[in-house]
């Protein structure tokens, strides 16, 4: 688990949960939904990841990699949304999400692990390639502000995809789709005669990938090949916890209106 001190004294004063996140982010929304279903107060910096609110040296200094989320908790900055689902999860263990038997722990943490490691190859790369290319474009002094600051090599290789008018290519999208089938029929084994993922008991791996079919069927991935997943995803939904920490804020973001009035755009 990364943990990180924030740079701003200010910062590491904050007293109580201060989550850094994104209306639209699955990554923001896998810890807003494991909030709510914690009932734990905290409190929102949100950042508009369009306006590019999220490269900023203050932020950097929050996550120095610049990504949403982060969770800022005793003078500490947790960093990666899935490190920080197990932080809540044994900082504040009542209720619960991991009520599984022992021999079925490691299968949620295989979940979460894959939810990480599938991000930039899979899930962010079909988003990106899906997604209006002038909507993400960065200005000027945003990419000089971006490369002066961004040092994972992973982002840069990532980003470096996506600027200067380049996108994304279809080989890129086709890996990005093949990893996703790969993943979701895995999906579909793990859901054949149960409700949830692991042990038939909603855990933190139903949490960690609800919120990433939200972004996928946003960007138009094909679920129709997965009728469990959908099966789930749908249970999932009817959460009212899910409703508040992913859905509502995805609303209030207009996020699917902006993507509408972009289109088109070069
Ligand atoms: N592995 C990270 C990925 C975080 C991530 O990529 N967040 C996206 C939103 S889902 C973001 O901040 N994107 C902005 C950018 O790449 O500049 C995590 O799980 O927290």
């Amino acid at each position: 688990m990364v943990k990180v001190t924030p740079t701003n004294e200010a910062i590491r004063q904050l007293q109580g949960l201060h989550l850094y996140h994104s209306g639209r982010s699955n990554c923001s929304a896998r810890v807003r939904l494991l909030l709510e279903e914690k009932q734990l107060a905290w409190t929102s910096h949100h950042l508009d990841l369009l306006n590019k609110e999220n490269i900023s040296e203050d932020y950097f200094g929050i996550n120095p990699k610049g990504l949403v989320p982060a969770l800022v908790h005793q003078g500490a900055s947790i960093i990666e949304s899935n490190d920080i689902l197990v932080y809540l999860e044994e900082t504040f263990p009542e209720p619960g999400f991991r009520g599984v038997p022992e021999a079925e722990q490691a299968e949620i943490d295989n979940w979460l692990r894959k939810s990480g490691d599938l991000h930039i190859p899979a899930i962010k790369t079909f988003q990106y390639y899906k997604l209006n290319a002038a909507l993400l474009k960065k200005s000027e002094d945003e990419e000089a502000l971006f490369w002066k600051l961004q040092k994972d090599p992973d982002l840069r290789a990532f980003h470096g995809k996506h600027s200067g008018g380049k996108t994304f290519s279809d080989d890129d999208a086709a890996v990005a789709i093949g990893l996703l089938n790969d993943v979701f029929e895995e999906m579909e084994r793990a859901l054949n005669g149960q409700d949830w993922l692991v042990g038939n008991v909603y855990t933190l791996a139903d949490i960690s990938w609800g919120p990433t079919i939200t972004t996928l069927l946003s960007g138009g991935f094909d679920f129709a090949p997965f009728p469990n997943t959908e099966r789930w995803y749908a249970l999932i939904c009817q959460r009212p916890q899910f409703d508040l920490a992913v859905l509502q804020w995805r609303r209030q973001q207009n996020w699917e209106q902006r993507v509408a009035e972009n289109k088109g755009h070069a």
